[in-house]
Formats: structure tokens, sequence, C-alpha cells
């Protein structure tokens, strides 16, 4: 099964234009505790290189793009987020790397529970001891 998990998100657009609703427990799988946004990532930047134990989110590239790796410990994934209509969900225990950032992009995140600094692997050579 893949680790690049797409929630479609369908426009409620009409002749004005468009708009996304994003609703915990109903388009998104969990309760939404926390919003954050990554936006103006410097050129030739690359961000993540860290796991969750817990913590569950829902990535949405609201405009431009970049390009996000996923892996398990076994397997490695990636794809390019370049769509306000679809998210990527991240449970916990996947490594998660974004690289190749347009400087245009926007990522917007949906998270099942507030900061914790605790909940991050932030040692690959760990994360790996921690899935294995
Ligand atoms: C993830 C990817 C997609 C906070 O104080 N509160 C927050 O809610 C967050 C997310 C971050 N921070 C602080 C911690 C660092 O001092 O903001 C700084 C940058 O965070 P970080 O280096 O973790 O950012 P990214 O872009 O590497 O990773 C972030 C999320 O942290 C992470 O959960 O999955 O985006």
């Amino acid at each position: 099964m893949s680790l690049l998990k797409f929630i479609d998100f369908p426009p409620l657009g009409d002749e004005r234009g468009s708009l996304v609703a994003l609703e915990g427990n109903k388009n998104v799988p969990f309760t939404i505790k926390r919003v954050y946004y990554i936006f103006d990532t410097k050129k030739g930047v690359s961000r993540g290189f860290h796991a969750h134990k817990k913590l569950q989110q829902v990535v949405i590239c609201i405009a431009g793009s970049c390009r996000m790796v996923v892996d398990d410990g076994a397997t490695r994934e990636e794809a390019w987020l370049n769509s306000s209509l679809k998210g990527l969900l991240i449970n916990g225990f996947v490594w998660r790397e974004m690289h190749d950032f347009s400087d245009d992009c926007i990522l917007l995140v949906l998270a099942s529970e507030h900061y914790d600094e605790a909940d991050y692997i932030r040692n690959y050579e760990n994360f790996l001891k921690e899935v294995s």
C-alpha cells in the first residue's frame, strides 16, 4: 500500500471562483487542533527531515509547488504537491522531507495535536530504530 495517501477536496465554486472547506472528522480524518502554514521558503532550502510519533497531519499546497518525500523506514516515495484540491495525509512514524519549493509555495498544514517538540523524531537513525 502506498504511503502517499491523498484526500480530494472538491471545490465548492460558482461563477465567482472557487472555495474549499476543510472540516475536522468530515473531509479531514481527525479533530483539527492546530493549523500552520509554511511560506517564503528560500531558494534551494529543504525542510522537514523528521517523523512524528503520534501526530497526524494533512498537508495542502495552496499555492506554488514543492516535492514531498515520505519514508516509513522500508519504503521511500515522493510526489509533487501542486494542487489546492488535494491534501496529503501523513500519519505517525513517517519520515518526511520537503524539497524544491517554488518561490510562491504556500503549504497549509492541518494537525491533529498541539505543537509538541517531544513528538518529533529528528534523527533518521533513531527513526529507523523506532520503526524496526
Ligand atoms: C511537518 C512539516 C510538514 C512551532 O513553534 N509551532 C508549530 O506548530 C510548528 C509546526 C513549528 N514550530 C517551530 C519549531 C521550529 O522552531 O517553528 C520552527 C520551524 O519548525 P520545523 O523546523 O519543525 O519546520 P519544518 O518545516 O521542518 O516542519 C514542519 C512541521 O514542524 C512538521 O510537523 O510535518 O512542517
